[in-house]
């Protein structure tokens, strides 16, 4: 089948907009956000009656209708303009499949695809890069022909993971964009308002809608002091997600501010906005100060600090914030970097925090391996110049005392000019001489794509990572694998030690000498001395004109498949609903739709319903992604039961506890529930970006106003959802259980639906409604 979308004449005319991707942000981009910076900060503290956050300059500046916005924190839903989309690979493949749908002619605002999620780690940087080209080249060829046709810029595999690549040529102080990655907030590094989101609320953006979220709540970060010794920005992050954990930054913008922000760091700013994610937090940001300036200037954008130079006195809070902050914020949290202890945390949460020095300790205590069975760095989240000048820097001295990494060493770049810059400055063969194997520039075993030979899948085993998340199975899809977050030089150290019973800061380590070993710690440059080496270019611009190119999608692929639209609601109440699952404890969206050897199946909604749910712990039996069919009885896996039921035309929900959806934004988490006639899910509290997408696909998220109901859902139960016809914002909704013996426990449940997102659920999918407005397209042949 190929498809062909034509302008509405079929001609399809030149790009007429300037949008046309580039490598690097233009100044065109960056100089009309600067020119209504004066006039929006003004808006914004007469609107407000009040000084204002930095955070609330960058969204005022960037309000559709800046005037008549209601911008209640927590409440009001605004629409914004985004300077930018960037899209990974794993998700490119379903937001360009539903933009194939929606029959666009461009996209009018700047946008990327990078090629990073789906190259496995096996081998070692060059083959495992050779065989993702072949392995994925459908794939990537698809994604380079939708890029090609619609005006979006194309990086390609080997080029670097999407954040650091737009940390090192996108993002811009003051500026926003949005994501299709959980992690998209490192931007906020550079001071820019950077939202992940899953491909709906990119497909909005790129249609020329206004994104849609909430106005945040604000959690401020104060930081004084300076970090010293093994303490390193990562350890910001560690502490912050162990004050707030993961629910922590729900509907909020973490913003830091401070005299210790101005000594961090531009890409160690970066670390603790990337890793913010972990708390739910909208998004994180710093203020813009020389480091951004500095960092601005070494990856070739002098110029862009010039022009943000111009509005620096308004590139960060107004002073009365700072003098005040209780005022400002809904919430205040006070860091003193000088007295920060090097933090790690986990297993299995990246909330759960510990002292560097008590960790072993914990592990004995739970039955957690304290010896290591592997060690890794790099990653979007700790992958700077400044990250592995600080780990080499332990690597040289473990090597000059007859030192060897204990583990198995893994380094994964995160960009083709950082791997370049530090293999020309001696870095990576530095970590070589201990026995790290360098990675291709890629997510690799962060997510999942780590073809790794356990040595007992039924033993427990311990990694330690500098990467963000750490979820069961999230790194080698082993639940027994127990994955530790920390710095990457506290990553060297324990691989080195080869234990978690180690703290450097007060052991030594035995060489074969049999002399003792205390490390010294870690000495980092922020910047490279030489500059930036860029190494092999990995952009490919758009051509001036892709009318005519065709998007061929072929019927026998197991890789990418064509959409068929959900159906609109037929207006009837949703009744005795099956509950195909309730989840015990965590539900994350690695366990509604895994990743690892399942991102092969990203364009292919059929095939990746495969793992619907297989990672969920059932609530009823304990058991993990199976549970008892309600057409006949039996036992069997969660997506064997959806495929069934809706092969025999079945509707049903699912009920989860807290944080439901935490994690990605893979939106296939809640594609796959609604292509598998899922139309409720029910939870004490959903992740915002998951509960997004779930609406966006036209599938009701709807939490308990009591909590404790979710106790009372039984196994064989029926759930009604009642009164649909008159769902309206802020109004509650009443449903009903219905037990075997048929008595019934009625309920009432909330919802997040604004006036305008209720059009998402009558149509059938936000999607649905993108079509009505662009009629008559595409053709599909
Ligand atoms: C992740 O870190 O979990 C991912 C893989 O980058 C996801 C995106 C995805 O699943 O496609 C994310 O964080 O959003
Ligand atoms: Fe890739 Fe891991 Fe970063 Fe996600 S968190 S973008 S999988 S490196």
């Amino acid at each position: 089948m190929s498809l062909t979308p034509q302008g509405p004449d079929g001609s399809g005319a030149r790009r007429a907009h300037a949008a046309a991707a580039t490598p690097s942000t233009p100044l065109s981009l960056v100089e009309p956000v600067y020119a209504r910076w004066p006039g929006a900060v003004a808006l914004g503290r007469e609107r407000l009656g009040r000084p204002l956050t930095f955070t609330e300059k960058v969204l005022v500046n960037h309000l559709r209708r800046p005037r008549r916005q209601e911008m209640a924190r927590g409440r009001s839903y605004a629409e914004f303009d985004p300077d930018r989309v960037a899209l990974q690979d794993a998700l490119a493949q379903i937001v360009a499949l539903q933009l194939l749908a929606a029959g666009l002619d461009e996209v009018p605002v700047p946008t990327t695809v990078h090629c990073d999620h789906l190259i496995q780690a096996k081998v070692a940087s060059a083959p495992d890069l050779r065989s993702a080209l072949d392995l994925n080249s459908e794939v990537y060829d698809f994604l380079r022909a939708v890029c090609a046709r619609f005006g979006i810029g194309f990086w390609e595999p080997g080029s670097g993971i999407i954040h650091q690549v737009v940390l090192e040529n996108y993002a811009f102080p003051g500026g926003m964009m949005i994501g299709t990655d959980s992690h998209t907030p490192n931007a906020g590094g550079l001071g820019m308002v950077a939202i992940g989101v899953g491909g709906g609320d990119a497909i909005d953006v790129m249609t020329g809608q206004a994104f849609n979220v909430r106005w945040p709540r604000l959690i401020g970060v104060h930081l004084t002091g300076r970090l010293s010794g093994w303490s390193s920005p990562k350890d910001v992050i560690l502490d912050v997600a162990g004050r707030l954990t993961v629910t922590g930054g729900t509907g909020a913008i973490v913003e830091y501010f401070g005299s210790g922000a101005d000594t961090i760091s531009a890409t160690g700013k970066a670390t603790i906005c990337n890793m913010g994610a972990e708390l739910g937090a909208t998004t994180s940001l710093f203020p813009f100060d020389d480091t951004m300036a500095a960092y601005l200037t070494a990856t070739g954008r002098g110029e862009v600090a010039g022009r943000a130079s111009t509005v620096a006195g308004d590139l960060r809070a107004d002073p009365a914030v700072g003098a005040d902050p209780e005022r400002f914020f809904d919430q205040v949290i006070e860091i003193d970097l000088s007295t920060l202890a090097p933090l790690i945390n986990g297993p299995d949460t990246p909330d759960r925090a510990h002292r560097v020095g008590e960790v072993g300790a914990w592990a004995h205590d739970n039955g957690v391996p304290s010896g290591i069975s592997a060690a890794l760095i790099g990653s979007c989240t700790n992958s700077s110049y400044e990250d592995m000048t600080r780990a080499a820097s332990i690597a040289r001295q473990a090597a000059a005392h007859g030192l060897r990494a204990r583990t198995r060493l893994l380094v994964t770049p995160g960009s083709e000019q950082v791997r370049a810059t530090i293999e020309r400055d001696r870095l990576l063969a530095d970590l070589e001489a201990i026995g790290a194997t360098v990675l291709a520039n890629a997510c690799g075993p962060c997510i999942g794509q780590w073809d790794r030979a356990t040595p007992d899948p039924t033993e427990r085993n311990t990694i330690v990572t500098s990467f963000n998340r750490n979820f069961p199975k999230r790194n080698d899809g082993n639940a027994n694998t127990k994955a530790f977050v920390t710095s990457p030089d506290m990553v060297i150290a324990y691989a080195l030690a080869g234990t978690l019973d180690f703290d450097p800061l007060t052991d030594s380590i035995t060489a074969d000498s049999g002399a003792g070993v205390r490390l010294e710690p870690p000495v980092g440059q922020n910047l490279p001395e030489l500059g930036f080496d860029p190494g092999a270019s990995g952009f490919v611009a758009p051509p001036d004109d892709g009318s005519g190119i065709a998007v061929v999608v072929s019927p026998t692929s197991d890789r990418l498949q064509l959409l068929t639209p959900f159906p609109a609601w037929d207006g009837h109440d949703y009744v005795d609903l099956p509950v195909l699952l309730k989840a015990k404890g965590k539900c994350t969206t690695d366990q509604i739709s895994a990743a690892g050897p399942w991102l092969r199946y990203r364009g292919h909604l059929e095939n990746i319903s495969g793992n619907l749910f297989l990672g969920v712990t059932n609530a009823f039996t304990d058991a993990t992604g199976e549970g008892k069919d309600p057409s006949d009885g039996q036992t069997r896996s969660f997506a064997d039961i959806a495929r069934r039921l809706s092969l025999s035309g079945i509707p049903w929900c699912a009920v989860g506890a807290e944080n439901y959806g935490e994690g990605s934004s893979r939106e296939h988490a809640a594609m796959e529930p609604r292509y598998r006639g899922g139309l409720v899910i029910l939870a004490r509290s959903f992740a915002r970006i998951h509960e997004t997408n779930l609406k966006k696909q036209g599938i009701l998220p709807l939490t308990f106003a009591d909590p404790t109901t979710y106790e009372r859902i039984g196994e064989d139960d029926r759930i009604s959802v009642l009164g649909l016809a008159s769902l309206a914002p802020d109004t509650p909704v009443h449903c009903r259980t219905t037990r075997p013996d048929g008595t019934h426990l009625d309920f009432g449940c909330t919802h997040t639906f604004s006036r305008d997102q209720l059009e998402w659920f009558h149509a059938g999918s936000a999607l649905n409604v993108i079509r009505r407005r662009q009629p008559g397209r595409p053709t599909a042949t």
